[in-house]
C-alpha cells in the first residue's frame, strides 16, 4: 500500500484533525503526520498548497488527496476494513450522529473552542449552548444503552463516531464537565484514558502556539 501521509493543524486547536488522526490511530493505520501550524502569517499559503480546501486535515495516499474530516473518516475505514459497527441499524444510527455532529453544534463549537490543554475555563451559559450539551448527553446515553454492550465505546467497539465525538469530550473536559449525566461523565473517561488520546493531549501540552480567539473563559 502507497504511504499515508495525514496533515493535520495544532493539536492543542484543531479539532477536525483530532478526528481523522485518532481514528487512524485506533484503526492501526501507520502513517506520517504533517503539522501545519494555524493563524500563523505563514498559514495561508502552508494550507493553500496542502490542500485543495486550505483546510485540514487532509490526508494523501499516492495520488490521491482527500480533504474533509468526515470523507477521511470514510476513506481510511474502507482502508482497514474496520471503523464502523457491523450490525447495519447500528451502523445506520453511527452514521447518523456522525452526520450531525459534522453538520452541527454550532454553538458549542464556536462559543467552546477546543483548547485541549485548558481546564477550569468558565464561560456564560446561553440557552443555545445548552441545547447543544443536552443533545449530546443524549446521543452518548441514546447510544450506550441501545449499541454499547460490547465495549466502553458509543457502539461498543470503537467507531468513527467516537473520533467524530472525541474533541467534544475534550470541549467539556474543559468548560463543563459538570454539565452532563453520569453516562457521559463515565463515557468522557472511556476517551480520555484512552492511549491515542493521551498521546494527542501529550502534545498538544508541548504546543507553544497560542491563538487568541480560540482562549476563552475565564
Ligand atoms: N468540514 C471540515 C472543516 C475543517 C476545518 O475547518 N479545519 C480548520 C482547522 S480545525 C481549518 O483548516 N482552518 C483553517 C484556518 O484556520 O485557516 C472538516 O470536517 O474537515
Amino acid at each position: 500500500m502507497a504511504p499515508l501521509t495525514l496533515v493535520i493543524g495544532n493539536k492543542n486547536y484543531s479539532s477536525w484533525s483530532l478526528r481523522a488522526w485518532l481514528l487512524m490511530k485506533q484503526l492501526g493505520l501507520s502513517f506520517t503526520e504533517v503539522l501545519i501550524p494555524l493563524d500563523t502569517p505563514a498559514t495561508r499559503d502552508a494550507l493553500e498548497r496542502a490542500s485543495p480546501s486550505a483546510r485540514v486535515p487532509v490526508l494523501k495516499h499516492g495520488e490521491l488527496t482527500v480533504w474533509d474530516s468526515l470523507a477521511i473518516c470514510e476513506y481510511v475505514v474502507e482502508l482497514a476494513g474496520k471503523g464502523w459497527p457491523t450490525d447495519a441499524g447500528a451502523r445506520a444510527v453511527a452514521r447518523a450522529v456522525s452526520a450531525e455532529m459534522h453538520s452541527g453544534f454550532t454553538n458549542l463549537r464556536s462559543l467552546w473552542p477546543m483548547n485541549a490543554r485548558a481546564r477550569n475555563r468558565h464561560t456564560a451559559m446561553t440557552p443555545a449552548l445548552e441545547a447543544d450539551i443536552e443533545r449530546i448527553d443524549q446521543i452518548w446515553n441514546d447510544c450506550r444503552a441501545r449499541f454499547g454492550a460490547a465495549g466502553p465505546w458509543l457502539f461498543g467497539q470503537f467507531s468513527v463516531a467516537d473520533a467524530m465525538y472525541a474533541p467534544v469530550v475534550l470541549r467539556f473536559n474543559t468548560y463543563g464537565a459538570g454539565l452532563v449525566s453520569p453516562t457521559a461523565r463515565w463515557y468522557m473517561a472511556t476517551v480520555l484514558e484512552n492511549a491515542a488520546l493521551q498521546e494527542w493531549l501529550q502534545a498538544a501540552k508541548r504546543e507553544t502556539w497560542t491563538i487568541a480567539a480560540d482562549e476563552v473563559g475565564q
